[in-house]
This record gives structure tokens, C-alpha cells and sequence, in this order.
């Protein structure tokens, strides 16, 4: 049997905190003088504002988080899997050039620049950008994504990961913005 081998990862842990603690002292880090469209853009509110497939929100120390001590940690299952990470009702500015702005940081067991696991970004169901297994990097990168299409528009954002059959491919996302 040649190609790609299988590789047993051990499943990801699963003992996460769903809810942040009330008093924590960064719980107000998105009141940051830069306005945002989206509620808890950093998580560091925990849950809050956002529709997840399953323990997507984490302030797990086995990843990092970009600001703060939560972040969004989507697949990473070495296996066929699909998460999703959603807001809705966003407010996207009526002036300007609106975008959204965030931090992916992406690890994978994967190599070459054949993209088997991808995250989407999906605004009322239309995908804008896809990133993938191929856009692997050391740390957290700023991405940019216009939004000059829904300009004044109230929207749905989602961040939509897949996963190939074998190899895994972990996609971190924190401080989001849209603005
Ligand atoms: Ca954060
Ligand atoms: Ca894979």
C-alpha cells in the first residue's frame, strides 16, 4: 500500500472550560478603541455571540491563544470531520471599505501545498476565502477579508473546517474583526 499512511492520533482532549469566569480582569479585551462590528471577536467572553458544532471556544494552555487566554481551536481529528464556528446578525459597516480581519495560526501533519483540510470563511452562506493544511505557519498570521459586498449589510459570518480522511490539520482563530 503506497501514498499516504494513516496516522492514529490520539483523540483531542476534551476537557475544556465552556464557560469563562465572570471576574476575569480581560473579560472587557474587545472594548478596544478600534470599533467591531462582532460581539467577543477574542472569546475572551467564552461562548458568547457565537454558534459552535462543538467545543470550538477554548482557553485550553495546549494551544495559544492570539490575545488574551481564549481563542478557537477548529479540526485537528486526523479523520473525516467538519466543524463550524458562526455569528449572526452582524452589523457590517455602511462606509468605508468594510473587512474582517483575524489571526489564523494553522499546524498540520500534512505536506506539499495540495489542500486536504481547508477552513472557510463563509458570509450568508457564500464562501470568501478558504485557507488549508497548505497555509501551515509557526505562529498566528493576520488575515484580511473584504467585505465591500455587504457593505450595510446585516450578516451571518462562519468559519466552516473540513478534514481529510488521514493527517491532521489544526486551525486556530482569535481575535476576529469586522470594521
Ligand atoms: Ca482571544
Ligand atoms: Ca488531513
Amino acid at each position: 500500500m503506497g501514498g499516504r499512511q494513516r496516522r492514529h492520533r490520539p483523540a483531542r482532549p476534551r476537557h475544556r472550560h465552556p464557560h469563562p469566569h465572570p471576574d476575569r480582569p480581560d473579560s472587557f479585551a474587545d472594548h478596544a478603541p478600534q470599533r467591531n462590528a462582532l460581539t467577543n471577536g477574542s472569546f475572551e467572553q467564552g461562548t458568547s455571540g457565537w454558534t459552535q458544532s462543538d467545543s470550538i471556544i477554548t482557553n485550553s494552555s495546549l494551544q495559544a491563544a492570539r490575545d488574551g487566554s481564549w481563542y478557537a481551536w477548529m479540526m485537528g481529528y486526523g479523520a473525516d470531520a467538519i466543524e463550524s464556528l458562526s455569528q449572526s446578525n452582524i452589523a457590517v459597516p455602511s462606509t468605508g471599505t468594510p473587512k474582517l480581519t483575524f489571526w489564523l495560526k494553522v499546524s498540520t501533519q500534512e505536506s506539499g501545498s495540495t489542500a486536504y483540510d481547508t477552513l472557510k470563511v463563509n458570509v450568508n452562506g457564500t464562501t470568501l476565502a478558504t485557507y488549508s493544511n497548505a497555509d501551515a505557519s509557526s505562529g498566528y498570521v493576520q488575515k484580511t477579508v473584504d467585505l465591500s459586498a455587504h457593505k450595510g449589510q446585516t450578516v451571518k459570518l462562519e468559519f466552516a473546517g473540513t478534514e481529510d480522511t488521514y493527517l491532521s490539520t489544526i486551525f486556530l482563530v482569535d481575535q476576529i474583526a469586522i470594521g
